[in-house]
């Protein structure tokens, strides 16, 4: 094997990398902490969630790379992208609130180091995450339970109660809404503002329809 064919000279000898065509270049691989072409354990996140993602790379001139995320975006330096470069020895840090469920590609858009490789996958999760609230219940705008609190048959009593019926528990349930279960848990006790998108996802897991669940209010 003629190992120089991985690092061509021009006919000037300058480093001409394009010229590279024997075993040794053709077989050049590129990797994301040592996984290439997709096989790296995916990296998984929640719509919603604070993701920071931390990139360096290392090695010779080749190395320069250019990280691209498909389906979401992420902050860099105040402004919203989905490819930050790093050059060899170079750190950036970079976060991400995805909001595109799905299975998506991360890769270099270096078209040598993708086709070498450089691709891994991530995957953001449809639920959302429940936001953690800094201001007292007491300061918010009200929430079921005052607003309902003195009705004989709140919603999220009627919610609990038809869950109980049909014998399934608030973790099977939460998965079912597809909605986190201390956010489930919350409605349950009437602790929470549900927005009408999220009662008619429990209202369907419940297989109630929407009139049925606020007749008894
Ligand atoms: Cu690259």
């Amino acid at each position: 094997m003629n190992r120089q064919e991985s690092i061509p000279l021009g006919q000037d000898g300058i480093l001409a990398p394009s010229l590279g065509r024997g075993f040794a270049d053709t077989n050049l691989r590129y990797t994301i902490n040592g996984y290439m072409f997709g096989n790296m354990p995916i990296m998984t996140m929640k719509k919603g969630q604070r993701v920071r993602w931390y990139r360096l790379a290392l090695g010779d001139s080749n190395n320069f790379h250019t990280p691209h995320w498909h389906g979401n975006v992420v902050d860099f330096h105040g402004r919203h992208t989905d490819v930050v470069a790093v050059s060899p020895a170079q750190m950036e840090t970079v976060d991400m609130i995805p909001d595109n469920p799905g299975i998506w590609l991360f890769h270099c858009h270096v078209s040598d180091h993708m086709a070498g490789g450089m691709v891994a996958r991530y995957q953001v999760l449809p639920w959302p995450t429940v936001v953690c609230r800094p201001t007292p219940r007491s300061a918010e705008t009200p929430n079921m339970q005052s607003r309902y609190g003195r009705s004989s048959n709140p919603v999220w009593q009627i919610l609990r109660e038809r869950r109980r019926k049909l014998g399934v528990s608030q973790e099977a349930f939460a998965d079912l809404c597809e909605l986190d279960r201390t956010y489930v848990g919350g409605i349950e006790r009437g602790e929470r503002n549900v927005a009408l998108v999220n009662i008619e996802k429990l209202a369907r897991a419940l297989k109630i329809s929407l009139s049925e669940l606020f007749r008894g209010v």
